[in-house]
């Protein structure tokens, strides 16, 4: 077991996690709504995979990413999105893909991604979608049909094995995903071929697009059901530095898939939000000119601690 961070990593890796909900914060104040709450539920956790827990290594992909050219495929011009996350050996794989913008400032805020790069997110034409899709900066799965990406990534940790490839296979998945019946079959299938290069993270922020889970189809004892399914099974609150940081390593050790289930609070970091969260509808936020402006001032604040 590794040992724990020292108060200066732990320093270092809530800065990020500001960042990755300033950038974020931008993009929705540009765009006058967006996905914030998924940024402010993961900051602490994306910041930690991508500076502490995977190998994700240099990204030779341009920090300032080119026009769309084309789907990625074989001698087909443009980029695959994944070559941005780095060289591996570990690859990130961003299921629910209304995460991407959270991602691109986890980008932003890591040196990948040119923070000026941030202003193409949804715009026509640029690679930063808003849904992300295998073009766009560090998604490696198209996967804004939920439920697809887990599999996929099941299929690239069973081929990474079978072709002696190192390096492990992380996916964050989304608790409403676990409302679908792909995504159990993929645990399943995880198990059955006991994928010890499968590491899995669950946002679990309590809601989904029509509102809190528990209303929409609750989906009972998820740890449990995990651990029946034949995962190796944790759960930590998901904006506790240190402990999170040795939850994840403690994954590295199974033998066999793993998951955290990170306990998430979709409002944290932004007044607005938390004010909003008795709906548990933070899905995609509009802001009222009010809401607007008490972001700018807590972003700009976020900035001036940096
Ligand atoms: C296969 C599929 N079914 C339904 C949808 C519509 N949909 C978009 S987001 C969403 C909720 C997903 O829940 P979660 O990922 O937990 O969202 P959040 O916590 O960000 O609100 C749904 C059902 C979809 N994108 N794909
Ligand atoms: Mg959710």
């Amino acid at each position: 077991m590794k040992r724990g961070l020292s108060d200066g990593e732990v320093g270092q890796v809530s800065q990020v996690a500001q960042a990755i909900r300033a950038y974020s914060a931008e993009w929705a104040i540009r765009a006058n709504g967006g996905y914030l709450a998924q940024a402010c539920g993961t900051a602490e956790l994306l910041a930690l995979l991508h500076t502490q827990t995977l190998s994700l290594g240099d990204s030779s992909a341009p920090p300032k990413p080119p026009r769309f050219a084309a789907t990625p495929r074989p001698g087909a011009p443009g980029i695959r999105g994944e070559e941005w996350l780095g060289n591996g050996p570990d690859l990130l794989v961003i299921s629910p893909a209304h995460y991407a913008s959270a991602h691109y400032a986890t980008l932003a805020a890591t040196g990948k991604l040119d923070p000026s790069a941030l202003v193409q997110e949804s715009t026509d034409g640029g690679l930063l979608e808003m849904i992300g899709a295998e073009h766009s900066p560090g998604m490696a799965v198209t996967s804004g049909s939920l439920g697809i990406a887990l599999g996929v990534a099941c299929g690239r940790a069973l081929a990474r094995r079978q072709q002696g490839i190192p390096g492990d296979v992380w996916v964050l998945i989304s608790d409403g995903e676990l409302q679908e019946g792909s995504t159990w079959e993929a645990f399943q299938l995880a198990a059955a071929h006991n994928l010890g290069n499968l590491r899995v993270v669950l946002d679990r922020n309590n809601m989904q697009v029509d509102g809190p889970m528990s209303t929409v189809m609750p989906i009972g004892d998820a740890v449990a059901k995990l651990a029946a399914f034949g995962l190796d099974v944790r759960e930590h609150d998901a904006h506790d530095i240190s402990g999170l940081y040795l939850s994840l390593e403690a994954m590295k050790e199974s033998n066999g898939p793993a998951i955290l289930v990170s306990n998430s609070e979709p409002w944290r970091g932004f007044s607005f939000l938390e004010a909003r969260w008795a709906t548990h509808k933070l899905h995609f936020v509009r802001l009222s000119p009010e809401e607007k402006s008490l972001l700018e001032e807590e972003v700009s604040l976020i900035w001036q601690q940096q």
